[in-house]
C-alpha cells in the first residue's frame, strides 16, 4: 500500500516536471485556444453573477464555487473533443448559450425577488406574469447584457482561428478522443477535490436546497441548477404511481375517522376568541426549557412566563418537524398535517392544495397576513403564503434592515417588532378583523451573537460576606461559554424583544380586542452534554456529579426527546382564560383547537384534535414515526419505549394501536399531499354536483 502511494506520488512529481520542462500548458494553450476560451468565458459568467447577487466579502474571495463552476463546465466540455472541428465549435457555443442563458436569467430573476430562479417555478404564472413585459423596461438592466459577451468573444475567437486556418492543423495534430479524456480526467479530478472539502453542513444545505445563496455561494450556479432541475423532478416522479390507492386509502381513513371518533363538536372554550383580532408569533428555536430555567433567580423568559400564567399555556407541546424545520411548523400548524416523507411541503409540493388558517380566516371576513424579516424566498414562503391563504406577506423587503440593526441571520427581533407595529396599526385601521403571523429570526442556531442580546448571567453568580464585614461575589463557571448557555441569552433577548413589541401594541390600543398565540416552532437542537450539565453541575467541585449521585439527573435520549417541546400560548389581555393544560399536544392540534375557539367549523382533513374535547386521551405522532401521549414516548426505530407514569402499567395491545395509527396518519398525511388529493378530492365533488359540466 506504502509502496503504491509512493510510486503515485513519483509518477504526479515525474509529470508536472515533465509539464514544466517541456512546457506543456503553453502547448496545451496553443493548441486548444477554442476550449480555454469556452472555460474563461463560462467560468467569467458564473462568477460575475455572484458579484452581483451575493453582495460580501466571503463571496468574493471563495474559491469553492469556481472549482465547482469549473468543474462542471469543463466535464461538459470534454465530450466536444470528440467532433470535428465546425461541430466542436457548435458543441462549445451550445453549453455556452446555455450557461449563459443560466446567469442572465438568475441575474434578471435575484433583481426582481432576490433569490435565484428554480425549475419547479417554472409551472407558476406569478413569475411569467408580472415579470413579462416589466422584465424588458424594469428588470434587464444594462449590467446583465454583460453575460452576452460569452458567446460573442467564443464567436469572435472561433473566426479568428478559422481566418487563420488553425483549425486544420490541430485537428490534424489531435486525436479527439484522448484529448477528450484528458479534459474529463481534469474535470473528475476537480470534482473530487470539491467534495473532498465539503462540510456536513454544506452538503445538509445542498440536498435541502432552499437555501438558495448558501448553495449557490458554496457549490456555484452551474451545480445549483442541475441539482435544482433534478429535485425539481422529485415531486413529479413521486405522484406518478400509485394514485389510486392512495386515494382509496384517504378515503377509507378520513371516513373511519369521521365513523369512530366521537369527541363532542363543542366544549367551554367554543367561540371564546370568536370576533377576536389574531396575531400569532411563529418563535424562532423556542424551548419549553427556556421558561423553566433560571439563573441567580433572573429567569430566561420573563416576559413568556408571565404571558403563560396570565393566559392558556399547553406546557406539553410538541413540534412535529422534519427537515423542512420553520416551514414544517408553519405547514402543521396552518393546516393540521405532517411534514412530507421526502423533501418538504414548502418547496416541492407547493402547488398542491391545502386547506389553510388564514385561508379560512379570510374566508370568515379577516383580512390575513404574515410578516418575516427575512428573505421572502426562504423556505419558498412568497408561494406557500400565498397558498395558504395570507393576502399579503411583509419580508424582508418591506422593513429597513442595516448592519446597525442586524443580529444572526438577520434583522434583529426588536427591530422586525418595532417596524411591525406600525404596520399593524395601518391594517387595523382598514380592516375590521385581521389574523396575522409574525416569524421571529434572532433566536435561530448557532447563537453566536452573544455580544448583541445584552447582558444575561447563565453562570452562578453568589455573594459573599468577607471577615471585614465587605461584601464581595464569588462567580461558579456553569453555562458561559456553551452552546446552551448562549442559547438561553439569545432567548432572552427574543424575550424582550416580545415584552417590547407587546407594549408598544397596548400603548396604541392594539391590545384590546386582540388575542396573542405564541408557539415554538422547534426545538433548538442544542448539545445533549449541556443539558447533562445544566442538571448537574455541582458548583462546590466545579464538576459534573457522578451519576452515583442520589440527586443526578439522568439526561438521555428519551429525556433529550421530551425536552424537545415548545410552549404554545394564547393570551388576551384580559386574561379571563387563565390555565395550564398538561395534556400532551402536538402542532397538528393547534389548528383545530383555535378553530372551535374561533367558533369556525373544522377543517375536516385536519389530522389533529381539539385539545379540549380530545382532551388526555391524545398522541401527538411525530414525522419519523416516533409518538408521544401521555402514557409513554415511543421510540419506533428501536421499537422500545419510556413510561411516563411508573405506576402504570402498559399493554402490548397499547403500543401496536398507536403504532398503526401513526403509521397510518403519516401515510395519509404524506399521500395527502404527494398526490394532491384535496384537490382531487374538490374536482371528484364538483363533477357529481354539476354532472352536465364534466360531459
Ligand atoms: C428562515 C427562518 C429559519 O427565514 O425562518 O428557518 P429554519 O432554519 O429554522 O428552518
Ligand atoms: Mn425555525
Amino acid at each position: 500500500m506504502k509502496k503504491k502511494s509512493k510510486d503515485l506520488f513519483n509518477n504526479i512529481k515525474k509529470y508536472l516536471k515533465k509539464v514544466k520542462n517541456e512546457h506543456l500548458i503553453k502547448a496545451y494553450i496553443k493548441e486548444n485556444p477554442l476550449f480555454l476560451t469556452y472555460i474563461i468565458v463560462n467560468i467569467f459568467n458564473s462568477t460575475i453573477l455572484r458579484f452581483y447577487t451575493i453582495n460580501s466579502l466571503e463571496n468574493y474571495l471563495a474559491i469553492k464555487p469556481i472549482i465547482a463552476d469549473l468543474a462542471v463546465i469543463i466535464i461538459l466540455g470534454s465530450f466536444g473533443f470528440l467532433f470535428k472541428s465546425r461541430s466542436k465549435y457548435r458543441y462549445f457555443m451550445v453549453f455556452t448559450i446555455i450557461f449563459t442563458a443560466t446567469c442572465m436569467i438568475n441575474s434578471v430573476y435575484y433583481t426582481f425577488y432576490t433569490s435565484y430562479a428554480s425549475f419547479s417555478m417554472l409551472s407558476l404564472t406569478q413569475f411569467l406574469g408580472p415579470v413579462g413585459d416589466a422584465v424588458v423596461q424594469n428588470v434587464i438592466q444594462a449590467k446583465d447584457l454583460i453575460f452576452l459577451l460569452a458567446p460573442i468573444i467564443l464567436a469572435f475567437v472561433n473566426y479568428k482561428l478559422k481566418k487563420k486556418g488553425i483549425y486544420k492543423k490541430i485537428e490534424f495534430k489531435q486525436a479527439r478522443k484522448k484529448n477528450a479524456l484528458k479534459a474529463l480526467i481534469f474535470g473528475v479530478i476537480l470534482s473530487c477535490i470539491f467534495i473532498i472539502s465539503l462540510t456536513s453542513l454544506e452538503i445538509g444545505r445542498f440536498t435541502k436546497q432552499w437555501n438558495k445563496e448558501y448553495v449557490v455561494m458554496r457549490f456555484g450556479i452551474y451545480v445549483y441548477q442541475i441539482n435544482d432541475a433534478i429535485t425539481s423532478l422529485e415531486p413529479k416522479i413521486n405522484s406518478m404511481f400509485g394514485l389510486d390507492k392512495a386515494l382509496k386509502e384517504f378515503e377509507d381513513y378520513y371516513q373511519e375517522r369521521s365513523e369512530n371518533e366521537n369527541y363532542p363538536a363543542t366544549n367551554e372554550y367554543t367561540d371564546i376568541l370568536k370576533g377576536k383580532n389574531i396575531l400569532v408569533i411563529h418563535a424562532e428555536s423556542l424551548q419549553t426549557v427556556a421558561l423553566n430555567t433560571s439563573f441567580n433567580n433572573q429567569e430566561v423568559t420573563p416576559v413568556i412566563n408571565k404571558l403563560a400564567k396570565e393566559g392558556l399555556y399547553f406546557s406539553n407541546y410538541y413540534s412535529q418537524v422534519s427537515v423542512g424545520t420553520s416551514s414544517d411548523a408553519e405547514l402543521t400548524f396552518t393546516t393540521s398535517l405532517m411534514p412530507t416523507q421526502s423533501g418538504t411541503a414548502f418547496v416541492s409540493y407547493f402547488d398542491r392544495k391545502y386547506i389553510g388558517l388564514p385561508k379560512i380566516m379570510s374566508d370568515n371576513g379577516y383580512y390575513t397576513f404574515s410578516m418575516h424579516g427575512n428573505n421572502a424566498d426562504f423556505w419558498n414562503r412568497r408561494v406557500m403564503h400565498e397558498k395558504l391563504g395570507y393576502q399579503r406577506f411583509y419580508s424582508k423587503k418591506d422593513y429597513d434592515v442595516t448592519t446597525e440593526n442586524t443580529i444572526g441571520l438577520g434583522i434583529s427581533d426588536k427591530a422586525f417588532f418595532h417596524q411591525s407595529v406600525e404596520k399593524i396599526e395601518k391594517i387595523a385601521k382598514e380592516n375590521s378583523k385581521f389574523y396575522g403571523q409574525l416569524i421571529t429570526l434572532t433566536n435561530h442556531t448557532p447563537f453566536a451573537d452573544v455580544d448583541k442580546y445584552g447582558e444575561f448571567d447563565v453562570d452562578i453568580k453568589e455573594s459573599t460576606v468577607e471577615e471585614d464585614g465587605s461584601v464581595g461575589e464569588v462567580t461558579y463557571p456553569y453555562m458561559e461559554g456553551t452552546k446552551l448557555g448562549n442559547y438561553f441569552k439569545s432567548v432572552h433577548y427574543a424575550d424582550s424583544a416580545l415584552g417590547e413589541f407587546l407594549d408598544e401594541l397596548d400603548s396604541k390600543g392594539l391590545l384590546e380586542n386582540t388575542a396573542i398565540i405564541i408557539y415554538g416552532d422547534h426545538d433548538a437542537r442544542l448539545p445533549e452534554k449541556d443539558y447533562v450539565r445544566l442538571y448537574n453541575y455541582d458548583k462546590e467541585t466545579d464538576s459534573i456529579k457522578s451519576k452515583e449521585d442520589p440527586t443526578y439527573q439522568e439526561f438521555g435520549s428519551y429525556q433529550y426527546e421530551l425536552n424537545r417541546k415548545v410552549p404554545f400560548i394564547i393570551w388576551t389581555k384580559d386574561k379571563k382564560y387563565n390555565k395550564e393544560i398538561t395534556n400532551v399536544m402536538g402542532m397538528y392540534d393547534a389548528m383545530p383547537t383555535l378553530l372551535n375557539m374561533l367558533g369556525i367549523e373544522k377543517n375536516k382533513y385536519a389530522l389533529g384534535h381539539d385539545i379540549f374535547s380530545i382532551k388526555d386521551n391524545n398522541i401527538v405522532v411525530f414525522a419519523n414515526g416516533n409518538w408521544v401521549t401521555n402514557k409513554i414516548y415511543y421510540n419506533s426505530q428501536k421499537s422500545a419505549y419510556l413510561s411516563l407514569n411508573i405506576n402504570e402499567e402498559i399493554e402490548e395491545d397499547y403500543i401496536q394501536n398507536n403504532t398503526e395509527y401513526a403509521t397510518k396518519l403519516l401515510e395519509v398525511s404524506n399521500n395527502l399531499i404527494v398526490y394532491d388529493l384535496i384537490k382531487n378530492e374538490e374536482e371528484k365533488q364538483n363533477a357529481l354536483n354539476n354532472p352536465k359540466e364534466g360531459s
